[in-house]
């Protein structure tokens, strides 16, 4: 009965961007197939990018438009394909530029993201273009380009042209995917940019090796200090009350969001849940939601955080289904509707099992955060959802929440992250409804490890994050 009266619909938000003077959207500079989208197939430059090889090492092969060439198997981060870069034992390596659509400036400060790996495989034929055949091989033999490189980006002015390195990654070593956070600053006006495979710098000897790019985002131009930025802002255009009453269950809402640029530092709770489903294109500004409104009022909460702070604002939409769309439900008994509207019980799981002792330390598990980050990643949810079930169930229960990191990064960096990620959980049980005053949080740094931080396996272990019952 209950579920006749809810109806799955898509929200659709225009959040106009009006940013402030100093990075306007003006400031974003796209660049030409960020994805390296084209038809996967060896020695192809992809469509946009300039091959920088074909100038300096002529007798070289293009880069490839992966995946499916030379053994490489990776799945794409973003849409079909990705550009494979090597570097060769000849001291030859690969490299793509393009003009800007409009130049850095100098002295003002870029963020830019791409997404980078490493191929465990990428065979190419000894005595072809890719490599010189070492004395007792044969030209169908093959030699693996699989030694870690660094990705190089450069500034300059016309194609190719090195005038200034804006970063230089560390040596790219793993499988899958990450995300790179970059900050350009350049010391001169920039109008062609380069992307480029090198070897680990030092090094002696010219190797064989790989990295792989996809999904660069927009360089976007920033406050060179990241407290200059200001807090969010939100202001919704529409009426706070919409009546929607449309066959189509579609409605456009209105926000502008300020000091905002990505989908991850929005967070959407519809009646106090949160949406894990939403779109937003930061070129338009629309924020696309599927989610299932109730007959009647709810209530949509829009959290943003940016570097700075965080801003929420909270909507009241009602939804009154069109009548002729619905057929009516049959009438309800009293007592079947008043089991009809309470919620099941919850179901019990993990964290009743363990005792309820004060002093004891429970770790939370699949947690998830991409690096450097305090966003939870979409499978977090699940065990954040349990957690809040669990402190539901046993209300008079007091926590700590305690975020680690590994020993690697300085003591600063590991206290601010871990502070973050603690209070992450803590505002997010807190938006589900769980009492701030049973919730505190603290960041713990790298001052309490429980493993060696000397394997790789140590530190995963020691990233974490665990509550204590007070
Ligand atoms: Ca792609
Ligand atoms: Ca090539």
């Amino acid at each position: 009965m209950r579920q006749a009266s809810l109806f799955s619909i898509g929200l659709l938000f225009s959040l106009c961007l009006l940013f402030m003077e100093g990075y306007a959207q003006a400031d974003t500079i796209r660049l030409i197939n960020a994805s390296f989208e084209g038809v996967p197939q060896p020695s192809r430059i992809v469509s946009g990018w300039y091959d920088c090889g074909k100038l300096n090492f002529p007798s070289e092969s293009p880069p490839d438009i992966q995946p499916g060439s030379f053994r490489v198997t990776n799945t794409p981060n973003d849409g079909n394909s990705f550009l494979g870069l090597v570097v060769r034992d000849n001291e030859t390596w690969e490299g793509v530029a393009q003009r800007l659509q409009r130049p850095l400036e100098a002295n003002k400060c870029y963020s830019f993201q791409i997404f980078i790996a490493k191929s465990e495989r990428y065979l190419s034929p000894v005595g072809g273009r890719e490599a010189i055949a070492p004395e007792g091989t044969t030209k169908t033999d093959s030699i693996n380009h699989d030694t870690p490189v660094t990705l190089r980006i450069w500034g300059g002015n016309g194609y190719c042209d090195k005038q200034e390195l804006l970063h230089q990654t560390s040596v790219i070593t793993h499988n899958r995917w990450i995300e790179y956070n970059l900050k350009f600053e350049p010391k001169r006006r920039i109008s062609h940019f380069m992307l480029e495979a090198f070897y680990k710098t030092p090094n002696l000897f010219p190797y064989n090796g790989n990295i792989l790019l996809d999904n660069a985002s927009e360089i976007i131009l920033m406050p060179c200090d990241e407290n200059d930025i200001p807090a969010p802002i939100l202001t919704f255009s529409n009426p706070p009350n919409n009546n929607l009453t449309t066959a189509k269950q579609k409605f456009t809402f209105q926000a502008n969001a300020q000091h905002v640029d990505k989908k991850d530092q929005l967070t959407l709770i519809l009646n106090g849940d949160l949406v894990e489903s939403f779109e937003f294109d930061n070129r338009s500004g629309e924020l696309l939601v599927n989610s299932r409104l109730k007959k009647g009022t709810n209530t949509l909460k829009i959290r943003a955080t940016n570097v700075k702070d965080k801003t929420e604002k909270t909507a009241q939409i009602t939804y009154n289904p069109p009548v002729a769309a619905v057929t009516p439900d049959p009438p309800t008994p009293p007592d079947q509707q008043a089991v009809a509207d309470s919620p099941p019980p919850p179901k019990e799981n993990k964290y009743d099992k363990k005792e309820i002792i004060t002093g004891a330390t429970i770790r939370i598990d699949n947690l998830y955060f991409p690096a450097d980050s305090t966003s939870f990643k979409t499978e977090s949810y699940q065990e954040l959802n349990e957690l809040y079930e669990y402190l539901k169930r046993n209300p008079s229960l007091k926590i700590e929440i305690g975020g680690h990191t590994n020993g690697t990064p300085p003591h600063e960096y590991c206290d601010r992250l871990s502070t973050g990620r603690a209070k992450a959980v803590a505002d997010y049980l807190a938006d589900k409804g769980i009492d701030r005053s049973r919730l505190t949080y603290k960041g713990y740094g790298k001052r309490k490890p429980i493993a060696t931080n000397k394997t790789k396996e140590g530190r995963t272990k020691n990233q974490r994050v665990e509550f204590r019952i007070l």
